[in-house]
């Protein structure tokens, strides 16, 4: 399938709502190798034959259940894998995958961006995992708002199958005003222009950090995975001590000693 950046109009429909949908932004072939590598971590938690070092990264509908409010299951399914990276070549080779590389280049509107982490949000059957309205900064902790996630859908986004829903405009709002309690907000405080965010398998849905967000639980019988990065812009460095594996890297960096760390480190 042909590739064609599109920065100007990437740039445009970002700016007037806060977030983007990109459909074929993950090549079928790509697409079908995260999803066997993901198949292959479900089969191995159920059989639980993950070493401690990786396993330690995953939550199950159970975990999640006891975090956050209202939420009741006693389901094995996969939640959550942080630090995805760790759990093969192909979600390594994610972070310099060019089609997204264009994406976040058109947005941040700068070479100087940095991969913060990569992440699989899983909304099994039968789960119950509805994610709370939030925004993501507060969980971030930057020195400036300057950051993208940038959501890329194993499977299609449905109004039945949990897709996320976003207020557009919602991410103007000035950094200082951002809150602690922001990873968590009562429907009440939320505005009414809420849109699901539909689209096909392969997509990338980008959205600013302060864009409010949630989404309802999966009620199909099928699976929606979304593989979840952070981005941070040239002027966002972190304030936490917290660091995610290959956290820092800079794969369109014009920087020669930024490209020889890539190169090292991707072999790109
Ligand atoms: O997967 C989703 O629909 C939303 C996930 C999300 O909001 C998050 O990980 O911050």
């Amino acid at each position: 399938m042909n590739w064609t950046p599109e920065p100007d109009t990437w740039r445009q429909q970002y700016d007037e709502t806060g977030y983007l949908v990109v459909e074929n932004a993950v090549e079928p072939g790509l697409l079908q190798q995260m999803r066997e590598a993901l198949e292959r971590i479900e089969c191995a938690v159920a059989e639980d034959t993950l070493s401690p070092n990786l396993r330690r990264w995953i939550s199950l509908e159970r975990d999640r259940a006891k975090w956050v409010q209202d939420v009741q299951s006693d389901s094995n399914a996969i939640s959550n894998i942080m630090e995805l990276p760790l759990f093969g070549a192909v979600f390594q080779q994610l972070i310099v995958y060019p089609r997204v590389l264009d994406i976040l280049e058109a947005l941040f509107q700068s070479t100087e961006f940095a991969f913060h982490n990569y992440k699989c949000i899983c909304k099994m059957p039968g789960g119950n995992a509805a994610f709370q309205w939030h925004r993501d900064l507060p969980y971030l902790q930057h020195t400036s708002p300057n950051l993208l996630t940038c959501m890329l859908c194993i499977d299609p986004m449905t109004a039945e199958n949990g897709a996320t829903v976003v207020c557009p405009g919602s991410h103007r709002i000035p950094h200082d005003e951002v809150k602690d309690s922001d990873t968590d907000m009562p429907a009440s405080q939320v505005p009414e222009n809420r849109v699901t965010v539909t689209c096909p398998a392969g997509s990338a849905v980008v959205f600013h950090v302060n864009l409010i967000h949630g989404g309802p639980p999966n009620q199909t019988q099928s699976k929606r995975r979304n593989v979840i990065g952070i981005w941070s812009g040239p002027d966002a460095y972190p304030t936490n001590p917290h660091r995610y594996v290959y956290q820092g890297v800079m794969p369109r960096s014009t920087d020669p000693i930024r490209q020889k760390q890539i190169q090292m480190t991707f072999g790109e």
